[in-house]
């Protein structure tokens, strides 16, 4: 990489100043709903997937398309283009080995054609939403910035109504950059290290440094859509459920926007249409005597049982409003040692997961996903971590609709840096737990949420970073991140997962549930499968016997080259990742009698990684290759997991699956 020092951290870019008074306007983003885009008699969406004209910003500062002001004109008129398809990352697309491992501002940019009433119905609000875009980005339409956005995985929108509205234009252009460079302060952190021995590296060379295992892949990594909602409209509904009895309540609150004066109808339908509940008003319960609860995948003949809450908004005039929200009626709770869904013990057989795939990186695919999906019901696994960052929401609406069970997980991995645990970074922190509360608040499929990975949580400012207490009252700063997200959602446990000593970790007495790294024989005591017992045994005992909370174990795995065979087991073989697995199972069928309440495997499927001595093309943990081939161990741990299912469950054992069959609610 090069470049100059000013081009590689935004924030001390001329640019980065220039645009400062903009980010104020940012905050606002975290005002108001982020309701999936849903089409109903009263909405309209519109994806922008395809190919849209891209061109990385390879001048030295990288700030070439800043001061010539790319966004102005048609971006192919600024310089060459390729084709760049979205949803995808850029990086594995091309030939070019620069663009792949590229750092700094790329740009996108497409035409969207608008129907015509969308330009001309002064009584509708047209909105564009970019579901994810890694890291920074910045949004113009027309030419005319309309939002900026820090961080990638979570949406952010614009209402570019009065633009597209204001004269005979049926088309518009949409130009996004987007600036991949990660700082101590950013999620996930990174820093960028400049190399000034000019002996040994060209003139302002630098690389981005990262404390994460997984490709720092970027660009637009799922769609970008236009969508229309009236002028007033159904801002945001938060549902939250209860089960008294055989009674399931449904408490709703929903916020509408562009008028004081509105009516609301409110019903609630089972999955043959029936009416089953309703009511009016913005907030209020809504009672289902004997209602079907949602059960995770095989803890039940009927799982993951959705409602549809739909929400009717009317004003005096003509306008209407209409969002179906999918419901599941569940509740979740934590004892001292167990974990709790519907009232019944639920233990975690499942997996973690990357977004991660051949070509298209971090890009949102559908086949990907069924594919994944099909495998997780194949393999009997009912739980999956959004490890280290939060999924699509698509993947959500698919754990709902299943009945997978989800620890939804911010992107705080690789928290290292003592500055990384400061204010600074822990304002945005609490930025991001909001945007992430407010997207995934109503999914059933999230039972927990992971406020960070594997951070540094034995140095001293861990301790006041992740608390629970409330520090002051006001300002966001002023409250810790556990805390800050139990505000959020008093109903869903919180956790971080650690690696850190059991005696060491500062954060740890400030989670619900204790969430557990380990890889013995792995990272230290190479080859030696035979300490694997005795140290997971101790891990768990002390863990309980410090904090008198669930223990899950969220990390565990061994790299296999599938193909690889060695026996006598050697590291990298198979026959290892198998020996391993089972010393790792033999533990906790004793554990999982007492505390123990699951075990994720590291990782569903193997996963790109930065180039080190370490990886090999990526890191090989996964129990599936890249390709979704099963490794043997696939195998070992689908007998596992449908076992345990058989045991946990409370009626009669369930046929294996070998594929999924169709859900009634439609997307
Ligand atoms: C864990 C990390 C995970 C890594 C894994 C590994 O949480 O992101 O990929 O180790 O080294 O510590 O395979």
């Amino acid at each position: 990489m090069v470049g100059s020092q000013a081009s590689m951290s935004p924030k001390r870019s001329a640019c980065w100043v220039a645009l400062a008074p903009l980010l104020c306007s940012c905050a606002l983003a975290l005002q108001g709903g982020m309701l999936f885009p849903r089409e109903s008699p009263s909405r309209e969406v519109k994806a922008l997937d395809g190919l849209w004209r891209f061109r990385a910003d390879f001048s030295e500062n990288r700030l070439q398309g800043f001061e010539q002001q790319w966004y102005r004109q048609p971006l192919r008129e600024s310089g060459p283009t390729l084709d760049m398809p979205v949803p995808s990352s850029f990086n594995d697309i091309t030939q070019e080995a620069r663009l792949r491992n590229f750092i700094g501002w790329v740009w996108y940019e497409r035409e969207a054609i608008l129907p015509q009433r969308w330009t001309q119905d002064m009584d509708m609000r047209v909105v564009l939403r970019i579901n994810s875009a890694h890291y920074y980005a910045v949004v113009w339409v027309n030419g005319i910035h309309v939002v900026e956005h820090e961080g990638g995985h979570l949406p952010f929108e614009a209402d570019i109504s009065k633009l597209v509205q204001s004269g005979p234009l049926t088309t518009c252009r949409v130009t996004i950059a987007i600036n991949n460079t990660l700082t101590p302060h950013t999620l996930p952190p990174g820093s960028i290290i400049y190399k000034a021995d000019t002996s040994m590296y060209p003139k302002g060379y630098f690389v981005q440094d990262i404390n994460f295992d997984f490709f720092n892949y970027a660009g637009l990594h799922r769609s970008v859509v236009l969508y229309t909602t009236p002028t007033t409209y159904i801002d945001d509904i938060t549902v939250t459920t209860n089960v008294e009895q055989d009674i399931g309540l449904v408490d709703y609150w929903i916020s509408v926007k562009g008028n004081e004066h509105f009516q609301l109808e409110v019903r609630l339908l089972d999955e043959d249409g029936k009416v089953v509940a309703q009511e009016t008003g913005d907030q209020g319960q809504l009672r289902v005597p004997g209602a079907n609860l949602w059960w995770p995948y095989l803890m039940h003949d009927h799982p993951a049982y959705l409602y549809s809450l739909e929400a009717r908004m009317t004003t005096a005039g003509p306008v209407s409003d209409f969002y179906t929200l999918p419901v599941g009626i569940r509740t979740v709770a934590v004892t001292e040692s167990k974990f709790l869904i519907n009232g019944k013990p639920f233990y975690f057989h499942g997996v973690n997961k990357h977004e991660d795939s051949d070509i298209r990186g971090k890009g949102f695919d559908w086949p990907l996903l069924m594919k994944d999906f099909n495998l997780l019901y194949w393999l009997g696994a009912n739980s999956f971590r959004t490890s280290h960052y939060p999924y699509s929401e698509e993947v959500l609406q698919l754990c709902d609709r299943y009945g997978i069970v989800v620890i939804d997980e911010c992107p705080g991995v690789g928290i290292v840096l003592p500055q990384s645990l400061g204010n600074e970074s822990l304002r945005h922190h609490l930025e991001v737990m909001e945007e992430l509360v407010r997207r995934d608040k109503n999914h059933p499929a999230v039972v927990m949420w992971s406020v960070a990975n594997e951070p540094s949580s034995a140095l001293k400012p861990a301790g006041y970073y992740f608390k629970r207490q409330l520090v002051g009252i006001g300002s966001l700063s002023t409250m810790t991140l556990i805390t800050h997200t139990k505000t959020l959602d008093p109903t869903r446990p919180v956790t971080f997962v650690t690696n850190t000593k059991y005696d060491a970790d500062l954060g740890a007495p400030y989670v619900d549930v204790i969430c557990v790294n380990s890889y013995f024989s792995w990272y230290h005591d190479y080859g030696h499968l035979e300490v694997i017992q005795p140290q997971l045994k101790s891990q768990f005992e002390n863990w309980y016997k410090t904090h008198k909370k669930p223990v899950i174990q969220s990390e565990y795995g061994a790299e296999a080259i599938a193909g690889f065979h060695e026996d006598p087991p050697l590291m990298f073989s198979e026959e290892y990742q198998k020996a391993l697995l089972e010393n790792y199972h033999s533990v906790f069928d004793q554990k999982r009698k007492e505390y123990m309440v699951g075990e994720l495997i590291w990782n569903f499927a193997d996963f790109m990684t930065n180039q080190t001595p370490m990886r090999v093309i990526g890191n090989k943990k996964g129990i599936f290759t890249r390709q979704r081939h099963p490794k043997n161990v696939a195998f070992i741990l689908r007998e596992r997991y449908w076992r345990i299912a058989n045991e946990t469950r409370h009626h009669h054992s369930v046929p294996r699956t070998q594929c999924l069959g169709t859900r009634p609610f439609t997307f």
